[in-house]
């Protein structure tokens, strides 16, 4: 599908400022902080949304996070290959269409809608493959087929589950045993008590249409395809296998990555991705940020009240990625505070070295993303008076290359 138009992502080398170092990140499947080393272009899979509640700063948080990896990257000097998918058609869209109504193919165009124009305001990298479930049936029913001839596919009336036992490193990702597994693998979307499976933890592959569904005519039956199979072939078309890193909010570590990950290994006996890095949880003032409780807080609901974008991102980096926090309306403020100071600092003649900003700026980001202490970078640069009458320049360029803001 259609993706959003990319800001442009100003070149420190050619600025004449040289490289950024070698990028860590937190990998959850060896619970370490490992140095990345891609191969070529840099390949990073990004979990996309199910278009029917976008886009909340939860959301807007984890993009956010690999929004930084890839800036990141490009200072380091590698080329970058993104792909986010869109799942249009999965039983929460579904859900919501029917309680309010509203055609479900529908829900989902205007809802992917509002995410573009909300990433492209808040200045996030755009995918070169943004790819939604319903284009790719074609290619998840082929890895349908992979996986049955490795012999890990089985039948339960007529719909289709994937053998989690196929992968003798099942687990390999959340690092949980079965009795942990199980425990959440119903809260998130699993069937652990599903009459006829193998074994609880088995997961859906293909659901044979059901009356008022949406459902496609393929080799395997009329139905639509599970949800972590549509993330495996999507991911594996456009990236290829052992790519460098799979993303997305820490609610994805189990069942969501693990199970990618081992329908992808069985299908094709390669690695899936390199790394497995997952973002923290925002929360609304004590409770998940959901539309059942009513207590969303949207980047248009923001951007429509006049707040700046640019504050709606700097509210967003002054957490850590990694980190579970809670939303409250000050987080805006101060955030409106903040910009307002540096567009305040970078008009002066000269100011601390710019140089020394680049620096500091890219050490932060390179060592796991941290956002929070890029800012105190910038915060100290705009509360300190210097004689370096570039400074402005640099670290405008700076600050827009490596953390998405423009003053
Ligand atoms: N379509 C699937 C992934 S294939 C999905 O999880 N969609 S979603 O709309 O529920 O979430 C989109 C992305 O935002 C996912 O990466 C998810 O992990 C992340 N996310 C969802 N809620 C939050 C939250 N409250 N805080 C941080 N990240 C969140
Ligand atoms: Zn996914």
């Amino acid at each position: 599908m259609r993706s959003w138009t990319s800001p442009t992502v100003p070149s420190l080398r050619k600025f004449g400022l040289g490289e950024g170092p070698a990028v860590q990140i937190h990998d959850t499947a060896s619970r370490a902080v490992v140095t990345l080393a891609p191969e070529g272009a840099a390949r990073l899979y990004v979990c996309g949304i199910t278009p029917y509640d976008a886009t909340h700063m939860g959301h807007a948080a984890t993009y956010l996070a690999f929004d930084l990896l890839q800036r990141a990257w490009l200072d380091a000097g590698h080329d970058v290959s993104y792909t986010q998918n869109v799942t249009d058609v999965d039983d929460p869209l579904l859900e919501r269409a029917t309680a309010t109504g509203v055609d479900w193919a529908e829900l989902a165009e205007s809802q992917t809608e509002l995410f573009r124009s909300d990433m492209t305001a808040l200045r996030m990298i755009a995918p070169q493959h943004y790819i939604g479930a319903v284009e790719s049936i074609d290619l998840v029913v082929d890895l349908i087929v992979r996986l049955d001839a490795a012999g890990a596919v089985y039948r339960v009336d007529d719909d289709l589950y994937f053998d989690v036992h196929a992968d003798a490193s099942f687990g390999a990702v959340s690092g949980l045993d079965e009795s942990g597994m199980l425990e959440i693998f119903g809260q998130r979307g699993g069937d652990p008590d599903r009459a006829g499976k193998k074994h609880p933890l088995d997961c859906l592959l293909w659901q044979a249409e059901r009356p008022g569904e949406p459902a496609w005519d393929t080799v395997l039956g009329r139905g639509r395809p599970g949800w972590h199979i549509e993330c495996s072939a999507i991911a594996l078309e456009h990236l290829g296998t052992d790519f460098d890193v799979q993303g997305g909010g820490s609610d994805l570590v189990f069942p969501h990555h693990e199970m990618s990950r081992s329908e992808s290994v069985v299908a094709t006996g390669e690695p899936f991705a390199r790394a497995y890095a997952h973002a923290g949880m925002v929360g609304f003032e004590g409770e998940k940020m959901s539309k059942s409780k009513g207590n969303l807080v949207l980047v248009s609901a923001l951007r429509e009240s006049g707040h700046d974008p640019m504050a709606v991102r700097l509210a967003l980096l002054a957490h850590h990625y990694r980190a579970d926090w809670e939303w409250f309306d000050a987080e805006i403020e101060q955030a409106t505070v903040r910009l307002a100071a540096w567009r305040a600092a970078v008009e002066r003649t000269s100011g601390p070295s710019g140089d020394d900003v680049v620096r500091d700026l890219r050490a932060a980001l390179a060592h796991d993303l941290d956002a929070p202490a890029a800012l105190q970078v910038m915060d100290t640069w705009a509360a300190t008076d210097g004689d370096d009458r570039r400074a402005a320049t640099t670290v405008s360029e700076a600050l827009d290359a490596l953390l998405g803001v423009a003053l």
